[in-house]
Parts: C-alpha cells; structure tokens; sequence
C-alpha cells in the first residue's frame, strides 16, 4: 500500500519544510518538494504541520501502586497515548520483590501483548542490587531493555548509595543508562510523621512533605555518585529551579546528565493541593507541583537544551482510588494522567505561546527520547527510512480539554478546562491511520520495540 501525503509542512528537531511524503508499507520511501505516483492514495495536507509520532519515554501502565492498580493497562493506555499522537511509549517494567530481572520482563511482555494500541518498549526497575541482578544486564540489553530506573525514595523501591553507585558504573561499562527518581526518603519520612502527629491529614499536606530541597538534595547526592561512577545519567520527573541549580552544577563539573520534566510541572501548581472537597487529590503525585518560579525555570530549561525529554509519568488513577487517602493525605495514590494531553498541551503553551518553537516540540517529545533510548533509524523524525508515524496536527482553531473527551480510563482531568490551540487530525502508525479526528480506529496493533544501546550525543 502507497500513500502520499500532499504538501505537508514537515516538522522535524532540525528543521522543516513543505513537501510531499510517500509512504510504502510501515516506512517513509521518499521525500520530496513534488513526488507523482498515480498509484498512491492521496493525503491533502495543505495547512497541516506534520510531526513524527511523539515517544513517551515515562509511563506506568497496569502497574500495583499503594495497595492498588493503576486505572489504565496497556489496552487502554496505549489507546489514550496513540490519540494524543503518541505512536510509541517506555513502560517500566518492574519485578515483584524478590524476582529476577528476567520474571519482570517476562511479566511486563504479557500485560503488553496483544493489547497495546502503539508500539512499546520497556525500561527495567532495579530495586535491588547483587551479583544476580548485575549478572541478567547483558541479557536484558540483549532483549532491548538499554534503559533502567532506579529509586532513592520509596523505601519499598529504593536501593542504597553502594548498590546506585556500583549500578551505575556497571550499565555505564555495558553502554546502558539509567534514569533516577530523585527525593530525599529520610526527610520525606520525618515530615510526612509530623503531619500526621498534628492531625494535618489533608491533601494540603502532600506538598509540604516533598519539598523542592528533598528533590534537589537526592539529585545532587545522585549527580555525585554518578560522577565518581563517572557515568552518564538521567534524572527523571525534574520540577524545580533548586533541582536545576544542582544539574548546572553537574555540567559545569563536565558530567553528562539528561533531564526529563513533564506537562504537570510546567502548568500545574502546588496550591491545587489546597482546593476544597478534597480536589487536591487529584493532583497528587511525586514529586509535586511546584510554584510558577519553578514553572518559569523548567520552561527555560526546555528552551535553552538544558532538559531535553518531555515525558507525562502518566499513572492514572479514577476518583474512586484517590479516595482510598481520603482520612489520611499519604495513602492517595500518586500520579497523574497525561499520555492523551502531552502533544496538544505543549503545542499550545510552548509553541503557541511563543516559548518554544515547533522544532523543538519535536526535539523534546520525539527526536531525543528516540536518540537517547535506543530508537533513532526507525523512530524520531520524518525520514526516509524510518517508520511511517506521523501526526497530521491542524495549528487552527481552539478547544478545551475535558474530562468526558478523554479515552483514557479515568474521570477527571487534571487539564480541566485548559483552552488548546489547534487539534490533533490524524495519527499514522507504521503507515496505518489509526486515529482520525479524536476517534481511534482500530484496536491493538502495537508492537514490542527491541531497543539499541542511548545515543549520549544529544
Ligand atoms: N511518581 C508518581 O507520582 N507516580 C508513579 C511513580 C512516581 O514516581
Ligand atoms: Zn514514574
């Protein structure tokens, strides 16, 4: 099967052009200002930007969280991300305690297979540190798992100096990476006993217990480690100008350190937690919002290449699950919906704002997140070669997102409300339209992305 899509503006990291697009079968064959192919079907699309498929590098599908399951598996998760012009997410894979690396894997293939809507990868969680688990890396590489996740909080996840360190410098020597979620534990611990000693059990609280400093402590005790590992690393989730500052610092010393943020901490605000009727819940998630100083940074850090992913964290939860921290603010699940949201959201208050330009938008939700987990020559760009996923967004018009819209299996947005300059008109994954004006057309379809060894060039 040939399509040709007319007269795009095709938006890519390094540039864009107007032109024709041609695509044979799952790839892009040609690119040219005037391709003729009597044969083809024909996509007009004059007036149209056309981006490559957005890869979110930062979900949590079907995964256990606080005594519950998060509200969105891979079938309606990777619904919800191919409508909001996500053809490939990074799930994090994740064993049960005391399983090896390769029973996680194996576990995370089976929620995903045969149900995931856009193609997917997984990163892989250690929790914990030994000879065994260093011993499975080379076969998770093997399998295309060249990312990792490790914790310095959540102590039922998080690993010791030592164990970071020596996890560090192992992934490093096999050409892997690993991305760090970064707060203090110890403190977080201390303030969260207090609140609730003074019967402060309010989602008021969440914020007051997570501060910036945490954060910012954890990421420069781990940029540290990491610098005597002398190894490359991502801090994950990043929210705040003190988290910044110890990144700058970093860089300065000559370390290569990634930084992702994500939608919530450039439009949301710690004082949602104070809302009434217990509304702050629905934001919780950690790290928490922050202020609009933070909010101002982040936005400049993606500007200036000083953050260079844009990921959601997306690990939704309904109402109903929310309210499992109703008496008591530290048992609200945490995370946020986003997977739906992330391309528009950015397209307006970044490009259209004027705060970002488009190639940048693609730079941060596509391209580097393809460099950098070991997807470029197939996911990324428009490019010869590469797969056919495109996004076909109309920059004209408005409309306002709200909860009843959304596929994903949750009833609030935490975007309520938010007006959005433009739409999303199609998706194509691997040279199938998937999604036409908001409607995802067929079911499942995803495959599994092996993945190569990052790309640190970026
Ligand atoms: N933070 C969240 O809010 N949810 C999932 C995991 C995480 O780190
Ligand atoms: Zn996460």
């Amino acid at each position: 099967m040939k399509t040709l899509f007319r007269n795009a503006t095709v938006v890519n990291a390094d540039g864009s052009r107007k032109c024709d697009v041609l695509v044979c079968g799952e790839k892009i064959k040609l690119i040219r200002e005037r391709i003729e192919i009597p044969e083809a079907r024909v996509v007009e699309c004059e007036g149209l930007l056309m981006f490559p498929g957005a890869i979110d590098a930062h979900t949590h599908f079907d995964l256990d969280v606080a005594g519950t399951t998060t509200a969105d598996d891979f079938r309606t998760g990777s619904r919800a991300a191919l409508r909001g012009g996500t053809t490939a997410v990074i799930d994090f894979a994740c064993p049960n305690k005391g399983e090896s690396l390769q029973q996680g894997l194996e576990l995370w293939h089976r929620k995903a297979a045969g149900k995931a809507a856009c193609d997917y990868g997984f990163h892989m969680t250690i929790d914990d540190w030994n000879e065994s688990i260093r011993g499975e890396l080379p076969a998770m590489i093997a399998q295309g798992v060249t990312s990792f996740k490790m914790y310095l909080t959540y102590p039922a996840m998080m690993i010791g100096d030592q164990a970071v360190f020596e996890a560090l410098r192992e992934l490093n020597r096999l050409g892997a990476i690993a991305g760090v979620h970064c707060e203090n534990a110890g403190v977080i611990d201390a303030l969260i006993a207090a609140r609730k000693r003074a019967g402060e059990l309010s989602p008021a609280s969440h914020p007051l217990c997570r501060p910036a400093l945490a954060e910012a402590e954890a990421v420069g005790r781990l940029l540290k480690l990491a610098a005597l590992a002398d190894a490359p690393v991502i801090t994950v989730h990043t929210t705040c100008r003190e988290a910044m500052a110890e990144i700058e610092a970093a860089r300065a010393r000559g370390q290569r350190v990634f930084v992702e943020t994500c939608p919530q901490y450039l439009l949301l605000e710690d004082r949602y937690y104070s809302l009434p009727d217990f509304a702050g819940a629905r934001y919780v998630c950690a790290p928490p919002l922050r202020k609009p100083l933070d909010q101002a940074r982040l936005w400049r850090g993606l500007a200036a290449g000083e953050i260079q992913t844009l990921n959601t964290d997306h690990c939704s939860f309904t109402l109903a699950q929310k309210d499992l921290g109703r008496a008591d603010f530290s048992k609200i699940p945490g995370g946020l919906p986003g997977v739906e949201t992330r391309l528009e959201l950015l397209y307006t208050y970044g490009v259209a704002a004027g705060r970002i330009t488009r190639e940048k938008l693609v730079e941060l939700l596509s391209a580097n997140n393809a460099r950098l987990y070991g997807l470029w020559g197939r996911k990324g760009a428009v490019r010869e070669g590469f797969d056919a996923d495109l996004v076909l967004y109309d920059p004209k018009g408005e409309h306002a997102l709200h909860a009843a819209e959304l596929i994903a299996n949750v009833d609030y947005n935490p975007y309520e409300g938010f007006p959005i300059t433009g739409s999303i008109r199609q998706v194509w994954l691997r040279g199938r339209l998937r999604v036409e004006a908001g409607r995802v057309l067929e079911e499942g379809g995803g495959v599994y992305l092996p993945r190569a060894l990052p790309d640190l060039s970026l």
